[in-house]
């Protein structure tokens, strides 16, 4: 899941800076808020494809999207305070996303712990043969 964040950090994000390239420097496309957005959509597109991918429900697959989100928007009145700059908020964003993941998994724990085939099966299966729940991955 983080490799699938990472993989639209590095390929959408920069593709935004570069469609952006063209604008005032004050242009509010620059502004960090919209910045995080973007970073955010870029992180969470990708992820929300591979948690499908995986077999994972469209909520658990929007909470950790919202969980992208939250890490930035959280920081945002401590910007408009003037107590974090720019820099700040996209870095600290990150970290903070990083721990509202956690809590979004520790909410689904059953979710996440379960081993991904097991999504795909459906509930007779796993009665009529429950052994194999614990041993496929
Ligand atoms: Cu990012």
């Amino acid at each position: 899941m983080v490799v699938a964040m990472a993989a639209g950090m590095l390929v959408l994000h920069p593709a935004w800076t570069l469609a952006i390239a063209g604008t005032a420097p004050t242009s509010v496309l620059r502004s960090v808020e919209v910045d995080t957005i973007v970073m955010a959509t870029a992180m969470s597109v990708p992820m929300v494809a591979w948690m499908r991918y995986r077999g994972h429900g469209w909520a658990p697959a929007w909470e950790m999207s919202l969980a992208m989100y939250a890490g930035f928007i959280v920081l945002y009145p401590l910007h408009w305070a003037g107590v974090v700059n720019d820099a700040a908020v996209m870095s600290y964003g990150h970290v903070l996303m990083l721990g509202f993941m956690l809590l979004a998994m520790l909410l689904r724990r059953h979710e996440y712990t379960t081993a991904h085939h097991d999504h795909h099966r459906t509930s007779l299966e796993k009665i009529r043969d429950p052994a194999s729940t614990r041993l496929s991955s």
